[in-house]
């Protein structure tokens, strides 16, 4: 796919979920590089950087992505075009296999938390937590699954079918019902698009509001995610109100005077999360957090932001 087809499904959600994005972003620096009809070290160079900048402005709020796209770039120091050319592809190849890689650890750690008569309640679209679902079914367990339609864009859906696909019973909710969807649940299992340097878990809009309902009915909500969508940048801030998305996305043509807030993702505060698992097992969000800053020294390069 070229890259300009890649940065045009990423910004209109053909290709979502953090993973998702994160894997065909780096598959278009590869198919850049391959088709670069640099001579010289430089000339590459400035073709990966000038494509690193259009992939991060394709969804900025993808961190994932962009410590994805800063890891192949990292010790890049090669004196030969070609040498370089090579570097990058076994680099790329190294990232697509990392992710599924730590997927399936995830979805070993995450399944132990799914028992026979276990009902999991889910939000969005999440291929980890799809992962978790598929490992626990294989293990046998016999288990149901709530989920939400996630509107606007209707990610739940994708949720159900995937998961009716596996043969696990899913009952489908609407957003606003999502009380009578968690009530029953004994777990809630949602996955990440950012980990702030405060720990904050960044998901779908309504993650915190269905964590605050969970809390209230003692289920425990884990957030499922490898440590790659820790945002090194949070150390600058963020801000409160994360991607806000076109109106028409929710109400294609409003009478004039309504103003329509489209927020696509929030923050869920820490107090509210039981564990976060990831491939480095199940923590605490605060523990979690010095966990990546040991495991992933290079992503604190100042000169990769
Ligand atoms: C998707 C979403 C997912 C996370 C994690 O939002 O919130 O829960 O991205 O997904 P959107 P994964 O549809 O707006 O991209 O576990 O696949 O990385």
């Amino acid at each position: 796919m070229s890259l300009k087809k890649t940065i045009d499904r990423i910004r209109n959600l053909k290709i979502q979920g953090a993973e998702n994005v994160a894997k065909e972003a780096v598959k278009s620096l590869r198919e850049v590089v391959k088709l670069s009809k640099a001579k010289s070290v430089s000339g590459i160079l400035a073709d990966i950087y000038h494509t690193k900048n259009l992939l991060f402005l394709s969804r900025p709020t993808e961190p994932c992505m962009r410590n994805a796209l800063n890891y192949i770039l990292y010790d890049l120091n090669y004196d030969d075009p070609i040498e370089l050319a090579n570097a990058v592809c076994l680099k790329v190849d190294d990232v697509l296999e990392r992710f599924d890689k730590n997927q399936k650890i995830i979805a070993q750690i995450g399944s132990k938390k799914i028992r026979n008569g276990t009902i999991v309640f889910t939000h969005c679209h999440s291929s980890t937590i799809l992962e978790i679902l598929k490992q626990a079914k294989k293990q046998g367990k016999q288990f149901e699954v709530h989920n939400t339609e996630t509107r606007p864009l209707y990610q739940g859906r994708i949720t159900a079918k995937e998961v009716a696909k596996l043969g696990i019973p899913i009952t489908h909710f609407v957003d606003a019902a999502a009380r009578f969807a968690l009530k029953k649940a004994d777990l809630m299992l949602i996955g990440a698009d950012a980990i702030t340097t405060e720990g904050k878990v960044i998901n779908k809009i309504g993650s915190e509001l269905y964590a605050e309902i969970a809390n209230k009915y003692d289920i425990p909500v884990y957030a499922c995610t490898d440590s790659w969508k820790f945002d090194v940048e949070t150390v600058f801030g963020y801000e409160e109100e994360i991607e806000i998305r076109k109106g028409n996305e929710i109400w294609k043509n409003p009478p004039k005077g309504i103003t329509i807030n489209n927020f696509a993702f929030e923050k869920v505060n820490p107090s509210l999360i039981t564990g976060i698992i990831s491939e480095l097992g199940i923590y605490k969000p605060h523990i979690f957090i010095q966990e990546i800053k040991a495991n992933n020294k290079w992503m604190f390069r100042k000169h990769l932001f």
